[in-house]
């Protein structure tokens, strides 16, 4: 294999592929099993079929199907083939999707066949080509073409600069942006993480994941696919996380990765005893704040101290705590150290470096920060400092040892059970509406979600709003995560002294409403 081949992320997660291709590499929790020469078989038919259709050089392949096997093996074709993967949630509705399909003009989109009657047609009148249907249960019209293609496919010669994914992440204002993420962002950080993260070869005992996050976001189709697939170690797959389930199998598991509200539900399992985690290796929490009363729950109940780390869309994981004992202690409410390779900072508002324990504005740099957002060169420009940095967007500090701590976000973004949501889209959606005069979105604690919205909203003079009919009315247009877990109609929002709308007063008022179970 040469250089530039390698350079495909796809090569190299082959390369990972154990020598016997006959063993398991994914085990479904139905009781399906994928042969490491399934995943290779199929995604080389996969790839068959989108060379054939002649796409163009960094055609887009977006994708909305419910998780599955397939749905995987649809990802890693993508990659082999050179195209560009651009996964998007299950739960996006018609207006989300005419826009992320509009943006990003793919060459193909593949959908449930449920969702295929009214998301074709967005896909035809945005100039689309091609529209295939994939189902979780096997079927549909992806599968049916490529079962006719060959098995055998040449990996596509990719340089590390070309793009491999775009993940849209919405905006502090206005749209969703669309984070290019290349071949060499993406397979530097795997390599890092297999490092970090002590990912054991065959010869120690290997690894078994537990993989029950979704995978259209970087956690479950990065950080845990990526892992799982570069050391050659098998998944037990759950299409959907069921904290049951997965509690059943962690015997039979040694890695596990979830979001916060994972390890919350978990822990309402009788089932979660320190008998039941002897064979786990490693836990590992992110995507948003892990709760020191989790991480010292869960170290009680089983044994194991939760592994955090902290990343983003646009540049997959930067810091981590440490998992080998000699590099220090996992620290909850802490996101441990800079990964190697990555440069993080923290910086006044002045754009002077904070000192130990100041508060800040997080920055980034290394290989893993994104190539920029797709058709945005301004605002691109605008996420960068001079020098080159990514500004996160996230608030924390660095203390004397090294570990980063994140504290707040200067964006105006709720993480809601490891989902993002932007209230600038809610409160443009509702601002709409017949009767309204203004909103406003904030994030309150959740004991399940962690944080969840509520919308504070004001009627128009004369007007008379029903705080119910609001939300029915935002359920018909938006995803449900972003459906504000309550709306009050009030008469008036808290302003400062220059007009603007005191989120915080608004947020310590309503702090109370979910914080207990
Ligand atoms: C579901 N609901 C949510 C929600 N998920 N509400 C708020 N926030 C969420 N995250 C609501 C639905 O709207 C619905 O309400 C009800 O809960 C049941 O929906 P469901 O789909 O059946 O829920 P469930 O299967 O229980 O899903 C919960 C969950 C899921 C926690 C398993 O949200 C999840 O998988 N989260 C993980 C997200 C993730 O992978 N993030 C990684 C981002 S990458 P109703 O009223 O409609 O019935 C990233 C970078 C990094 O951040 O560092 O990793
Ligand atoms: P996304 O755009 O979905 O990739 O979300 C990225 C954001 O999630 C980051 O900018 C952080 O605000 C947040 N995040 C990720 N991991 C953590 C963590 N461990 N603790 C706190 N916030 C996190």
């Amino acid at each position: 294999m040469n250089a530039k081949t390698h350079a495909n992320l796809f090569a190299a997660l082959r390369a990972g592929f154990p020598a016997d291709l006959d063993r398991i590499a994914v085990e479904t929790d139905t009781g399906l099993c994928y042969s490491w020469r399934d995943l290779d078989r199929a995604s080389a038919m996969i790839a068959n079929l989108l060379k054939a259709l002649d796409l163009e050089e960094g055609a887009r392949i977006a994708v909305q199907v419910e998780k599955s096997v397939e749905a995987m093996i649809l990802y890693l074709a993508t990659l082999r083939a050179g195209y560009v993967f651009l996964p998007l949630n299950t739960a996006y509705r018609s207006a989300e999707m005419s826009y992320f399909i509009g943006n990003a003009e793919p060459a193909v989109v593949v959908c449930s066949s449920a969702n295929a009657p009214w998301l074709a047609p967005i896909a035809t009148a945005a100039g689309t080509p091609h529209v295939f249907t994939l189902d979780g249960d096997r079927t549909g019209t992806l599968l049916e073409v490529a079962s006719r293609c060959s098995d055998r496919h040449e990996i596509a010669h990719k340089n590390d600069d070309d793009l491999a994914a775009i993940i849209y992440t919405s905006g502090t204002t206005g749209r969703s942006k669309g984070a290019m993420l290349t071949h060499r962002n993406l397979l530097s950080n795997a390599e890092v993480l297999k490092d970090y993260w002590g990912w054991r070869s065959e010869a120690e005992g290997g690894d078994v994941l537990i993989h029950a996050l979704p995978i259209f976001h970087v956690h479950g189709l990065f950080v845990a696919i990526h892992g799982a697939l570069l050391n050659g170690s098998r998944m037990i797959w759950l299409d959907r996380f069921d904290p049951k389930r997965v509690v059943d199998r962690l015997p039979e598991a040694s890695v596990f990765m979830g979001v916060p509200t994972l390890y919350g539900r978990m822990l309402a399992e009788p089932g979660l005893t320190r008998k039941a985690c002897a064979n786990m290796r490693l836990f590992i929490s992110g995507s948003a704040p892990l709760l020191i009363e989790t991480f010292n729950e869960w170290r009680e109940r089983t044994g194991h101290t939760i592994l955090e780390r902290y990343g983003m869309s646009e540049t997959a994981m930067l810091t981590s705590n440490p998992y080998n004992p000699v590099q220090g202690e996992r620290r909850g409410g802490t996101v441990g150290f800079p990964l190697p390779g990555v440069q993080l900072r923290v910086r006044s508002d002045a754009g002077e470096d904070c000192t130990t324990d100041e508060i800040g504005h997080i920055e980034v740099d290394g290989p893993n920060v994104f190539a920029g957002y797709w058709r945005m060169p301004e605002k691109t420009k605008e996420e960068f400092t001079a020098d080159g940095y990514f500004r996160t967007g996230d608030v924390g500090k660095i203390d004397g040892l090294g570990y980063v701590t994140i504290v707040g976000r200067s964006k105006d973004l709720i993480i809601s059970g490891g989902y993002n949501v932007y209230p600038a889209e809610i409160e443009g959606y509702i601002n709409e509406m017949a009767g309204v005069a203004e909103s406003a979105i904030v994030g309150v604690p959740h004991a399940d979600f962690g944080e969840v919205g509520v919308a504070i909203v004001i009627a128009k003079a004369g007007a008379t709003l029903d705080a119910e009919a609001i939300l029915v009315e935002l359920k018909a247009k938006l995803a449900n995560f972003k459906i504000p877990k309550r709306c009050f109609v009030v008469a008036e929002l808290p302003r400062n002294a220059m007009g603007k709308v005191q989120k915080a007063l608004l947020r310590e008022q309503h702090q109370a409403l979910f914080a207990n179970p």
